[in-house]
């Protein structure tokens, strides 16, 4: 298609950009970021991952697209671990079931690190649930290789998949996060309520850290605050921007 070749040639010269969307802990502080990779599309202006993802992802362009991803965010990474006020924060990137399963992969987040500097406790890959319906002794394995490698996990969009508790205390995580989806009603809608809260405790049963994503009001977060959750992410605390501004420090 059209939008395919497009993608090439903006891979091939170089037409993406990654947005930092602020994480905080419980009492207000930024912990670090998500990654958040756009499209600066020649023509049509900035493409949301949403509407390119699954294109890359189709013709098999989320395995570079999301190499590049890793190299730019271990390069901020570095950046950040070059000043005091920044250094302490972690990066947050979203890696496709296609690229996780890619037979390089662990090479791949290997040689990033090498070759930027970045501290791999700082980095945490984020992975989501649909990762964990095929041959999960195999992504057990990698994930584990790349533990070793110090590199944290933490699930995305916990709780729409499928994935099977029984697997989930078997898998070298460090978060959950609670899908946005959930977030969004839990004043007003009984069920969410439950969900939000079931994943929280689940979380701390495990010994996991336990995130909720599209915080958008106070009620929601001192509700989610409340019941135990913390740490959060949403547009209450910080749209996804190019730059990391944090205590006066503009950090590209
Ligand atoms: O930033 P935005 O809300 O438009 O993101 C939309 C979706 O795109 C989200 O589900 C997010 O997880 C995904 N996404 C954003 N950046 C990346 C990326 O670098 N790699 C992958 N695989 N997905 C991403
Ligand atoms: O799927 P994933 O969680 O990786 O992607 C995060 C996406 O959610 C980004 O595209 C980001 O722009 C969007 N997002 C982040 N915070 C909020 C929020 O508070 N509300 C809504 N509606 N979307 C958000
Ligand atoms: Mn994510
Ligand atoms: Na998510």
């Amino acid at each position: 298609s059209a939008l395919e070749s497009d993608l090439r040639r903006s891979l091939r010269e170089g037409g993406f950009a990654l947005h930092y969307q602020p994480q905080l802990d419980r009492d207000g502080n930024p912990t670090g970021a998500e990654a958040l990779v756009r499209w600066l599309h020649p023509e049509k202006g900035m493409i949301s991952p949403a509407d390119f993802i699954p294109l890359a992802e189709r013709t098999g362009l989320i395995v570079p697209l999301g190499n590049w991803v890793l190299e730019a965010a271990c390069r901020q990474l570095a950046a950040w671990q070059q000043d005091a006020h920044t250094a302490s924060l972690s990066l947050a990137v979203n890696v496709s079931v296609r690229q996780f399963r890619h037979p390089d992969f662990v090479e791949e987040v290997e040689g990033v690190i090498r070759r930027t500097g970045a501290n791999p406790a700082r980095l945490k890959l984020e992975l989501t649930e649909s990762l964990l319906l095929d041959d999960v002794e195999e992504i057990i394995s990698k994930m584990t290789r790349l533990r070793q490698l110090g590199v944290c996990f933490s699930l995305d969009d916990f709780g729409t998949g499928y994935s099977s508790l029984a697997y989930l205390k078997r898998l070298p995580i460090d978060q959950l996060k609670i899908d946005r989806s959930f977030v969004r009603d839990v004043l007003t809608d009984p069920n969410d309520a439950v969900i939000a809260r079931t994943i929280i405790a689940l979380g701390h049963s495990l010994g996991l850290n336990v995130l909720a994503e599209g915080v958008e009001t106070e009620a929601q977060h001192r509700f989610l605050l409340e019941h135990g959750c913390h740490h959060f992410q949403g547009f209450l605390f910080g749209r996804p921007r190019p730059v990391w501004r944090e205590a006066g420090v503009v950090v590209v």
